[in-house]
């Protein structure tokens, strides 16, 4: 397989309503995506998460243009076969960028995946047909917008919810949820905004209210804050921003911070390694489960075909295109179906079809790239 060509297309989708998290608010998603094409004419597609501005990491798409153009895409272009395992380790000696780098590495798998005309999902060993999936609801204007918000939700058949909170955004909108709503399975996630002295205020509203997970309330490298809280508590806590590679995963596994891991494709830098953390964690008895990042359908099917491997036992934060955007990328859009989950595509590769119309009417910029 050699490549012929890569395109790196900048598109920007308008969410249907904006995301509010700790960190800030989204209204649109600005999206690099990585078309490889191999000289008989395959194709591969990947999807870089990184947002416009670094706030829920280091990365922006501005960085990743950057170091997409200029060093991953010439590599890539370098290497004597273009399989993902070849790529992590030529791109290992750049540090960090592991959102751009996952962008490549995952177009990669899809395309290899395609070569051997069998499904992505398949390809990871994957042996789902359907994943388990919730809804991570945004900060509200109001708690009486926020319990009407995930009533909606749950009518659409969402059978776990995840609400977003912040020091101020806490105990009062958990309480309401979990008043209108006794049964629901709930969890919180704070993206890193409290400091290590909140954790008994948290374990008290999380306890009181029948929080099964927490997600990453402390910073990325407070590992010690995550394991207090995890010691005897009655929910899971879970990390996502403290773990980016397996080194971060064994120290959290070694004093016990981690209870529930949130495997993210894009912060991890690929599928590969997404897979691999996650069996580690397996064999600590920590389950995973897959992250989002708001993707367009293009990382959801990425993470979808991640989803249905059997390291990932808890629902994933992977919900059907029209939470996330009025027109997707690709077809067919994905559906919320029965018992709160998404059918795992069976076709080649992600299994489903990039729309090039769709594409090309939200794209800012494109640049193609040949060896
Ligand atoms: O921390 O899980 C997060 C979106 C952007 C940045 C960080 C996070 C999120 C989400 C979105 O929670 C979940 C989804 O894609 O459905
Ligand atoms: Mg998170």
């Amino acid at each position: 397989m050699r490549l012929a060509s890569v395109r790196l297309d900048e598109v920007e989708l308008p969410l249907v309503e904006p995301f509010e998290t700790s960190f800030g608010v989204e209204r649109h998603r600005r999206f690099l995506l990585v078309r490889a094409e191999t000289t008989d004419g395959l194709e591969g597609w990947g999807e870089c998460a990184a947002a416009t501005d670094p706030l829920y990491s280091s990365e922006s798409v501005a960085t990743a243009r950057w170091i997409l153009s200029e060093r991953l895409i010439p590599l890539l272009f370098r290497l004597p076969n273009p399989a993902p395992e070849s790529f992590v380790q030529a791109s290992a000696r750049f540090r960090g960028n592991r959102m751009a780098k996952a962008a490549v590495e995952i177009a990669l798998q899809d395309l290899r995946a395609r070569s051997k005309r069998r499904s992505l999902a398949k390809c990871l060993g994957g042996q789902r047909t359907r994943v388990r999936v919730g809804v991570s609801v945004g900060i509200q204007p109001t708690v009486a917008k926020l319990v009407d918000r995930v009533g909606r939700y749950l009518e659409d058949g969402y059978g776990r919810i995840k609400l977003k909170v912040r020091p101020g955004w806490d105990s009062r909108p958990v309480a309401a949820v979990r008043r209108e709503y006794p049964h629901v399975e709930l969890w919180v996630d704070a993206n890193q905004a409290y400091p290590p002295r909140a954790g008994e205020g948290i374990r008290a509203w999380a306890e009181k209210y029948g929080v099964a997970q927490v997600e990453q309330p402390f910073a990325e490298r407070a590992i010690h804050a995550h394991a207090e809280l995890a010691r005897g508590a009655r929910f899971r806590v879970c990390l996502d921003e403290s773990v980016v590679d397996p080194a971060s995963l064994e120290d959290a596994l070694a004093v016990r911070a981690v209870t529930s891991l949130n495997v993210k494709v894009a912060r991890v830098g690929g599928l590969g390694i997404g897979l691999s953390l996650s069996r580690r964690a397996a064999r600590a008895r920590v389950p995973s489960w897959v992250g989002g990042m708001l993707e367009s359908g293009i990382g959801r099917a990425h993470n979808v075909a991640l989803a249905s491997t059997p390291s990932f036992t808890l629902s994933s934060d992977l919900s059907a295109s029209d939470r996330y955007y009025l027109e997707d990328l690709t077809d067919p859009p994905f559906v919320l179906g029965p018992g709160s989950t998404l059918e795992v595509p069976r076709a080649p590769g992600i299994g489903v079809e990039v729309v090039e119309r769709v594409l090309r009417k939200h794209r800012r910029a494109t640049r193609t790239f040949r060896p």
